[in-house]
């Protein structure tokens, strides 16, 4: 499969002890950003990528550069901007609750969020088959939502399988308004439309636990195509895909997480890997629940992604025991 992907790449800083980030001073450097972790996937399951992003000419846009080329992900939609930094985050954990994850974002005037919507037209889409973003790239500025908006009409044109992640994050976002006014357009062309419990939670506005009432509100907003694939992320609740009439469930792979960020992004890859390959939605959950678990065991959002025959290594010693 031949697929694209366009979003931030940045650099992550993720610390190695808990607690308030003022009294943290150590932490490892990683690459991360969501549409870069799918791509990355995508290529470590034997996919052809490429990803449109925009590094700053500085020391992290050469790091993110070399990782792509050490994972085998094309670079020929990545462009470098002189005038604006690459965009950096650091994580911080279990504070101010056990458990909690949060981002600080260090990107309002990045590199990406500066795009020039005209740069996607330089794109070549033949032979692309799948288009890949998320919710976070059209809420980074005006620029990007244009950005986005500009290529998407293309990817429609030409009967590209166009793949979403709704990814809603909160530190990006004004108003839940904003969020469904800028997602409308690529929610209702989605072909294969991914999201959470949370991300449902927050477009609908209800506080409630039950998936299928949830979706049933978010389609009052949005008009999904009948076509569509939609999934659901419910992390240690697993996931439900409905495709057509049909639904399919799969449970959360048990594993003692390290670092959850990162594990849509591993998911949305595996299922999309597979599902494309096979056309088999059950074979592709539930790899993609594999991946999405085991690359949580490491800090950093794509290290630990696993490759095909590690998936299945993986999934038989789960049915097992035998790791042999
Ligand atoms: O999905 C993981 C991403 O959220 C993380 O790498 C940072 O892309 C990122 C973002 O915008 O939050």
């Amino acid at each position: 499969m031949k697929a694209l992907t366009m979003g931030e790449m940045m650099i992550q800083l993720n610390p190695i002890t808990s607690g308030p980030l003022r009294y943290v001073s150590l932490f490892e450097k990683h690459v991360a950003g969501s549409e870069g972790n799918v791509a990355i996937g995508l290529s470590r399951l034997g996919n052809t990528v490429e990803i449109i992003t925009i590094l700053g000419e500085d020391e992290f846009g050469e790091n993110i550069l070399s990782v792509l080329k050490a994972e085998n992900v094309g670079t020929s939609y990545v462009f470098f901007d002189k005038g604006h930094p690459t965009g950096v985050y650091f994580i911080q954990r279990d504070f101010p609750f056990q458990e909690a994850v949060e981002v600080f974002y260090y990107r309002s005037d990045s590199a990406m969020a500066n795009i020039q919507p005209d740069i996607v037209d330089k794109v070549d889409l033949n032979s692309f088959e799948v288009f890949h973003t998320s919710g976070i790239t059209p809420l980074l500025s005006e620029n990007c939502e244009k950005a986005v908006g500009r290529i998407l009409e293309r990817v429609i044109s030409r009967r590209i399988l166009f793949s979403f992640d709704t990814n809603v994050r909160r530190k990006l976002i004004k108003s839940r308004e904003e969020v469904i006014k800028s997602f409308k357009v690529l929610v209702e062309n989605a072909d294969i439309l991914f999201t959470g419990l949370g991300d449902l939670m927050f477009i609908t506005g209800r506080n409630v636990n039950d998936v299928e009432d949830l979706l049933s509100d978010f389609k009052k907003t949005f008009s999904i195509k009948d076509s569509s694939i939609v999934v659901v992320k419910m992390g240690s609740r697993g996931s439900i895909c409905w495709q057509g009439g049909e639904v399919f469930h799969q449970e959360a792979i048990k594993v003692k997480p390290l670092d959850t960020v990162g594990a849509g992004d591993a998911f949305d890859a595996a299922f999309l890997s597979f599902f494309l390959e096979k056309g088999d939605v059950s074979f592709a959950l539930r790899r993609a629940a594999f991946a999405g678990a085991i690359v949580t065991i490491m800090r950093g959002d794509y290290e630990a992604f696993p490759k095909r025959e590690e998936i299945e290594k993986g999934l038989r010693a789960l049915e097992n025991g035998d790791l042999r």
